[in-house]
């Protein structure tokens, strides 16, 4: 097993603010943990020579704000049958959900290391009987929401006030059972369902206009029936207001177009496509720490 370099194998655990906090104490929250995420996710990745950075980077901020500020669950109630549930349904992103779940107590810090490791439970994709925290198998695209969709009518059924939220990629909406599942998710009036999309335009080797284009999506989603909304998805108060607030339309799913940046907010990653699985080198990851401000202690602000 590669070891991280040791100035990085540790990562403050963060919790949740009570309901105290502004809105601003909030946002600042989230950020310094997405901070955290990105600074241990880059070296983890580089350690294990493999991995999807560019759709982490991309993800990171909603995965953040998920965790640090919306989800009504914590390591301690992560079997509780009322507690929230999240979809990572870009399972190919494990990498930044294993770091989200380790940044906020659900995973060992520790346990990152062995990131794609033979014999570890952190595998390219996500298996909810191996980590605690993962809901679902994801990896295949397409599949993470139609398992929300029946998650969400379950929560229905048994009169929960649990909410269902599922992230999918801009390219993943290429897949038809996508459109499937939202159609349900409409017509049962699931406004306990709120579908993140992460609209950064890239997908695997090409932008999602070049591949198959998603042409309005906005419009699209309202015709299948979804309240839709838009956000920075790299803005974390933004992010925070959007994801906590009611459904966008009462009585239907709600519709979050999160516009990000595969690689964000890396300078050489950042809308490069070639970052959906390129690994960084010894002399990029010293570049994406020192641009994410890697020593700079957990909790304080850029002074620059
Ligand atoms: C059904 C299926 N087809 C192909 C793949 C291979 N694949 C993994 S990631 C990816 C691109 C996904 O693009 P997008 O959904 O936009 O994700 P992001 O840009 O956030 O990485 C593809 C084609 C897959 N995992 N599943
Ligand atoms: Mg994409």
């Amino acid at each position: 097993m590669t070891a991280l370099a040791p100035e990085h194998a540790t990562m403050p655990v963060a919790g949740r603010l009570g309901p105290e906090a502004s809105p601003a104490e909030v946002a600042a929250h989230v950020a310094e943990a997405a901070r955290q995420i990105r600074i241990q996710d880059v070296t983890v990745v580089h350690h294990a020579g493999a991995g999807h950075i560019g759709g982490d980077f991309s993800a990171i901020d909603v995965l953040a704000t998920l965790y640090g500020a919306v989800l009504r669950i914590t390591p301690e109630t992560v079997d509780d049958p009322e507690r929230d549930r999240f979809f990572l349904s870009k399972g190919h992103v494990a990498g930044a959900l294993y770091t989200t779940l380790a940044a906020f107590g659900f995973l060992p810090v520790a346990d990152l290391a062995t990131f794609l490791k033979p014999l570890s439970a952190l595998n390219g994709h996500p298996n909810r009987r191996k980590v605690s925290g993962v809901e679902a198998n994801t990896g295949p695209l397409g599949h993470g929401l139609p398992v929300a969709v029946g998650h969400a009518l379950a929560a229905r059924l048994d009169g929960s006030p649990r909410r269902t939220f599922v992230l999918v990629g801009d390219g993943e909406l290429q897949e038809g059972s996508n459109w499937e599942a939202m159609m349900t998710a409409a017509h049962q009036g699931l406004e306990n369902l709120t579908v993140i999309v992460d609209r950064n335009h890239l997908q695997q080797g090409a932008t999602t206009e070049d591949t198959n284009d998603l042409g309005d999506l906005a419009a699209k989603a309202a015709a299948f029936g979804l309240g839709v909304t838009e956000v920075d998805g790299h803005d974390h108060a933004a992010l925070v207001a959007v994801l906590s607030a009611p459904p966008v339309v009462p009585g239907r799913p709600t519709f979050v177009i999160a516009h990000t940046h595969k690689g964000h907010p890396i300078s050489f990653m950042s809308d490069n496509v070639a970052w959906h699985h390129k690994v960084p080198s010894a002399a990029q990851l010293e570049q994406a720490l020192t641009e994410l401000g890697a020593d700079r202690p957990a909790g304080t602000k850029e002074t620059s």
